[in-house]
């Protein structure tokens, strides 16, 4: 999107405004998805990656972003110029996403590319192109506790023009819990990938522990990418990819995504950045109901969420 003569992607989406609703969701085999997603449905199951393409799987809100930028970097030997080539999803393209054009889709995008590429998806396991396993791609999944990815999902639902309105607090806890929101049940959706990582060679990471000690977790993946970087340019990583260098760097903050799309007078797409937001927001009662139905539907997964540090 920054050859000479193309428009940039602020452009594509101020020349598309027009266009720009709250989009209906409609299902594909059972996972709501914003409409226009299932519109195309059959071209982004059909997609074929390279083997070297890497896919950064998450439900939404669980540190999608973050992880896109240290990867980009890790790849990059750090180099933060080269890092600022492009908005986030233009680095970084969204699989599934398609909107009015002259939005360019993530597969518009992704032709647009040479392999290897670092490909984002929201998408379940089980709708995730058939191609990324066959093709044997490496694969990252960062899960997030439940309640502070619903808090984040509710207040990002509210910024984000083309997704369905999140309605009140209440009824949109409701709705996480029954698995109605874009790209469907968080519970399925971090339990699946759990139990295929192995089968896959998929790094399964916590958003938490990511929080917790940057460092740790940025080697970590530089170590699943089989990187070795030096301990200046890891450290160096780990600054540009805090909350307060990532809000503040106009390639990595979600700017590119002007109004009408994103409305960051309602809640900036960088909001908060933190491990237990969510006892600000769900009083004692919603915890207990939500805590009750959580054991239900995440009975013998064993997957150790945190929801404080
Ligand atoms: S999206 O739209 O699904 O791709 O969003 P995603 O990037 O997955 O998640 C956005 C939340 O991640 C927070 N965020 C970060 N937290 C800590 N450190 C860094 N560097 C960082 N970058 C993004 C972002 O603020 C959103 O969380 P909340 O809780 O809403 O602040």
């Amino acid at each position: 999107m920054s050859q000479e003569g193309e428009i940039t992607y602020s452009e594509a989406i101020e020349k598309a405004k027009a266009s720009i609703i709250r989009f209906p969701l409609s299902p594909i085999r059972g996972i709501p998805l914003m409409n226009y997603i299932a519109q195309n449905w059959d071209s982004i199951w059909a997609f074929r990656p390279d083997p070297s393409d890497l896919l950064i799987a998450t439900y939404p809100k669980a540190g999608t972003t973050w992880t896109q930028e240290i990867v980009d970097l890790l790849l990059h030997n750090g180099d933060a110029d080269v890092c600022r080539r492009a908005p986030t999803p233009v680095r970084s393209p969204f699989l599934e996403i398609c909107s009015p054009p002259p939005i360019p889709s993530g597969l518009d995008l992704l032709r647009k590319m040479e392999p290897p590429r670092v490909i984002k998806t929201h998408l379940p396991f089980q709708l995730v192109p058939p191609g990324f396993w066959e093709n044997k791609c490496k694969a990252i999944y960062v899960a997030r506790n439940a309640k502070d990815n619903l808090v984040s999902y509710f207040y990002f639902d509210k910024m984000n023009q083309t997704q369905p309105e999140p309605g009140p607090w209440e009824g949109y806890i409701q709705k996480f819990m029954r698995g109605e929101l874009s790209w469907g049940s968080w519970y399925d959706h971090v339990k699946d990938y759990w139990t295929e990582k192995e089968k896959h060679n998929i790094l399964y990471l916590f958003y938490e522990d990511m929080k917790e000690n940057p460092r740790r977790e940025v080697e970590r993946i530089m170590k699943y990418l089989d990187l070795t970087l030096s301990d200046d340019i890891i450290d160096r990583i780990v600054e540009l990819t805090s909350f307060k260098s990532m809000k503040e760097n106009p390639m990595a903050n979600y700017s590119c995504v002007p109004r009408p799309v994103f409305d960051e007078s309602i809640s900036p797409f960088m909001r908060k950045g933190e491990v237990g937001d969510w006892t600000n927001h769900f009083t004692a009662d919603q915890s207990k109901m939500f805590d009750e139905d959580y054991e239900k539907q995440m009975k013998g997964a064993n997957i150790p969420f945190r929801t404080q540090l």
